[in-house]
């Protein structure tokens, strides 16, 4: 197996409205991605995505810079975020990506980690949770990408202020990854890793509930500036991507 790193970023949430983002992630695709033997999208890549019918500007140009770096021999895996959760197979397909699912055991080096976007570690934030269910049936989705796309951008719209406006009565921890279910999901599957984003709290905390050495890796959004974990056969490490000069910051919180 390559001994080349795999890298590993979340939240971009990219977004007409942000040229600044697309273009950091390119520059990070051209210094970082390139040189990977893979690159794992963990979820909420796309500030809203509403069907792979829905094709814009922005859907063509990343699909077409994701698959020139597939061509390169990167391979690209997509997996869904609570903005992103509608991407499909026929997105994938023309990003040369593949879709995966939560919860992934990643199987690399010798070693195993777990991925998730992150969204359903938050079990304190019910109101969430229950929206959680209802959008990620596949009948719900079957019916709601069979509406018209402005009916679909009306109901995103509607969803967006609905949740912007709980979450502000909600309190931050609410907001985070609830502790007890970390435990219970590494233990669950395992492993000593984990690896998410979603709460916009990039950090590196250990979990010695787990095991002594267990750790959890928090992606950051990108927003001034961007966030990426690499894991090489020697170690794994958050990088913080200053903007706008992008530069392999080496700024591990651990
Ligand atoms: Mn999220």
């Amino acid at each position: 197996m390559s001994d080349k790193p795999i890298l590993f970023i979340s939240d971009l949430h990219l977004e007409p409205g942000r040229p600044d983002i697309s273009q950091a992630f390119f520059s990070f695709l051209d210094a970082f991605a390139v040189k990977a033997q893979a690159l794992y999208i963990l979820g909420d890549f796309f500030n809203l995505w509403l069907g792979d019918d829905h094709v814009t500007e922005l859907s063509t140009q990343i699909a077409g810079k994701l698959h020139a770096l597939s061509n390169a021999g990167v391979a690209i895996k997509l997996m869904h975020g609570n903005r992103d959760f509608l991407m499909g197979e026929s997105f994938a397909q023309s990003c040369g990506a593949e879709l995966i699912q939560e919860p992934y055991l990643l199987d690399a080096f010798d070693q195993q980690i777990l991925l998730l976007h992150g969204d359903v570690l938050c079990t304190r934030d019910h109101d969430y949770m229950s929206f959680r269910q209802m959008v990620r049936d596949p009948k719900w989705q079957q019916e709601f990408l069979s509406r018209p796309i402005d009916e679909r951008i009306e109901f995103a719209t509607k969803a967006r202020k609905q949740s912007q406006s709980m979450s502000s009565n909600k309190a931050a921890d609410i907001m985070d990854v609830t502790p007890a279910d970390v435990t219970k999901t590494m233990l669950k599957h395992n492993i000593i890793t984990l690896i998410h984003g979603h709460t916009h709290r990039p950090a590196v905390h250990e979990h010695p509930k787990v095991y002594e050495s267990a750790v959890r890796m928090v992606l950051g959004d990108w927003d001034d500036g961007g966030w990426y974990i690499s894991w090489t056969p020697e170690q794994l490490f958050l990088h913080k991507i200053d903007s706008p000069v992008i530069s392999d910051g080496n700024s591990s919180l651990k």
